[in-house]
């Protein structure tokens, strides 16, 4: 895995999951299932705060794992790893409650140095949000400036917020009035240019298989195995699903699916 200094070297394989969002006793099924660090590799997708209850917990058992095992155990940023927004959803009212406003600025300087996009195996790009119409070169990625605040507009505003589109050409409005959305065409354009086969991305739930069946194959060779977990009443399907809760629940493109 390589891009903005997070490096995997080892042959195992790496289970990616996303969007705990305080949800700590999930977080800990999560890892009863996957296994407990060291024992299986993790890339995290970032959003780890705000929504759920007991957000300082998730976020200090998934940086005590960081420090424990920095080669096993990848932390990149989601659009909720930024004070404008976790001020708002929920991070910083829970600290200012239970601890203090001090400790919501040290997480603060602390998102504000996290990774935002890793590359397994130069095969598999991963990202919180999604492309960008500012993306020309990975190393665009590898030369953000860290620690920074996450930018209203821009590359690194895109790779935490934006959301892929069936139902549009080329780069569409956003939703949520942050970044954009775009289409199938830009994710074939991307994967022919710079030559991962997949994107994978969080901060979305989707019910849609997607091609689980092309991803499935994907997936096994490249030892790659994906966790998913979301906001609440979707953790408890997925995972009492078991085996059979992972592979197709973020949406996932590759230029099988798109052609
Ligand atoms: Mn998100």
């Amino acid at each position: 895995m390589h891009i903005c200094s997070s490096q995997l070297t080892s042959d195992d394989s790496i289970k990616l999951t996303c969007d705990i969002h305080g949800q700590h006793s999930d977080l800990l099924r999560l890892f009863d299932y996957g296994g407990f660090p060291p024992q299986a590799n993790y890339l995290f997708l970032g959003d780890y705060v705000d929504r759920g209850k007991q957000s300082p917990e998730t976020i200090c058992l998934l940086l005590a794992y960081k420090i424990r095992y920095p080669e096993n155990f990848f932390l990149l940023r989601g659009n909720h790893e930024c004070a404008s927004i976790n001020r708002i959803y929920g991070f910083y009212d829970e600290c200012k409650r239970r601890f203090n406003v001090r400790l919501w600025k040290i997480f603060t300087d602390c998102f504000n140095c996290l990774p935002v996009a890793a590359r397994i195996d130069d095969k598999i790009l991963c990202m919180h949000g999604g492309l960008s119409p500012d993306l020309h070169n990975l190393d665009q990625i590898r030369n953000l400036r860290r620690p920074t605040d996450v930018p209203d507009t821009g590359l690194l505003c895109d790779l935490l917020w934006s959301d892929p589109s069936k139902d549009i050409q080329c780069w569409g409005m956003n939703d949520k009035g942050v970044s954009y959305t775009f289409g199938p065409d830009k994710v074939t354009e991307f994967l022919e240019k710079h030559d991962p086969d997949l994107v994978c991305r969080a901060h979305q739930v989707s019910n849609l298989i997607f091609s689980s069946c092309l991803f499935h194959t994907y997936i096994i060779r490249s030892r790659v195995h994906i966790i998913y977990t979301t906001t609440c009443r979707i953790v408890e399907n997925i995972l009492i699903g078991a085996k059979t809760f992972l592979s197709f629940v973020f949406p996932i493109f590759n230029s099988k699916d798109l052609l």
